[in-house]
């Protein structure tokens, strides 16, 4: 996608490693008046970068906003689809619900919602998601891949390899865990939850809402009384803060990279990976689903994403959508 000429005067400060750029230089490179120049400048103050004024030598980036900034998505992201479009916010009531719009007005595959608060976030089943301001990534990806619609529940299996492989990636200090089939846990605790949402018509899938949750840079207090047990944050976990524009570039890259080669190639490689980086396997667990509650050893996600467990009494059993408690 082309970048705006303050995309560009950014991304020249983000790669200048500090030192100061001189404004006749930049009114030079981008044939503009050095006015103009500091009139981007200035608008660049506005979105909360600060730049500081060095006589004879120009102007020097000091410091860039905590926040997602699409600005600087453009300069991580790899990928060629994912995050070409985003979509920013600073408060929704929930991204799903935008994303939602957008696949009604055309959002090509690949558009990224995301937004600093969400003040009604949503997680499965209509429960609430925690999603405190500027502190998590709350972000709907639209795509539109060409699958059947039996497939889409792989696709939160996909994006939970995704998600801990961009940990996996990112982080030393932590070990991140797939708990069946949406949960990202650290040390038995949630940091990040996934909705997938598809919009079908007949035969064919129109759009998948792939809504993720990653608790960022809260702190243990920052969560309310009734998740403080079972929530975490990356930085409770890392040991310090992170960035969350470059988490959401590892994601949405590793998320194109394994969505494409699952639509190619189908779900085996994803199944090898989410086995491996999965807590459910191996482990005693108790699903409730909508109708039954099945207890159990879980032994399995076959090759449609299904989990099976096995009975006490022997009896094998195919579970497609269901909470999941480790016992
Ligand atoms: P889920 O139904 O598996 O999990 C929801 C449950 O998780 C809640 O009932 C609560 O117990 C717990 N919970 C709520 N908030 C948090 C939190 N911040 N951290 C840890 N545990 C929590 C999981 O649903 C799917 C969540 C998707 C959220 C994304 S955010 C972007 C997009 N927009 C939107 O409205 N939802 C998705």
């Amino acid at each position: 996608m082309q970048r705006s000429m303050k995309d560009e005067i950014l991304h020249r400060f983000l790669n200048a490693n500090g030192e100061p750029i001189s404004g006749q230089q930049l009114a030079d490179d981008f044939q503009v008046s050095r006015t103009a120049i500091w009139k981007h400048l200035q608008s660049l103050q506005q979105e909360g970068y600060t730049f500081e004024t060095i006589k004879k030598r120009g102007y020097k980036l000091l410091a860039v906003p905590d926040r997602v900034d699409f600005g600087q998505l453009q300069q991580l992201l790899t990928t060629k689809r994912y995050g070409q479009q985003v979509h920013y916010f600073d408060r929704v009531e929930s991204t799903q619900l935008v994303a939602h719009e957008l696949v009604r007005q055309g959002a090509p595959d690949g558009t990224l919602v995301i937004a600093e608060h969400q003040t009604a976030g949503r997680g499965r089943m209509q429960r609430e998601w925690e999603s405190s301001e500027g502190k998590g990534i709350w972000m709907t990806l639209i795509i539109r891949p060409e699958i059947a619609p039996h497939q889409a529940p792989q696709f939160t299996l996909v994006t939970a390899v995704a998600v801990v492989n961009a940990m996996k990636a990112s982080f030393q200090n932590f070990t991140p865990q797939i708990k069946w089939p949406n949960d990202i846990l650290v040390n038995g605790k949630k940091t990040t939850g996934i909705l997938t949402e598809m919009i079908a018509e007949e035969n064919r899938i129109q759009a998948l809402l792939i809504g993720i949750g990653i608790n960022v840079n809260q702190e243990q207090a920052d969560f309310p009384q009734e998740l403080q047990a079972i929530a975490t944050s990356v930085a409770i976990e890392e040991g310090q803060q992170v960035d969350r524009v470059q988490l959401v570039a590892k994601v949405l890259d590793f998320l194109e990279h394994y969505g494409d080669h699952y639509v190619k190639h189908g779900f085996p490689l994803i199944k090898q990976l989410w086995e491996q980086s999965s807590c459910t396997i191996g482990s005693q667990v108790r699903a409730t689903t909508l109708r039954e509650v099945v207890e159990g050893e879980a032994i399995a996600i076959t090759d449609s994403g299904v989990l099976e467990i096995r009975q006490a009494n022997g009896e094998i059993k195919g579970v497609y959508s269901a909470d999941i408690e480790i016992l």
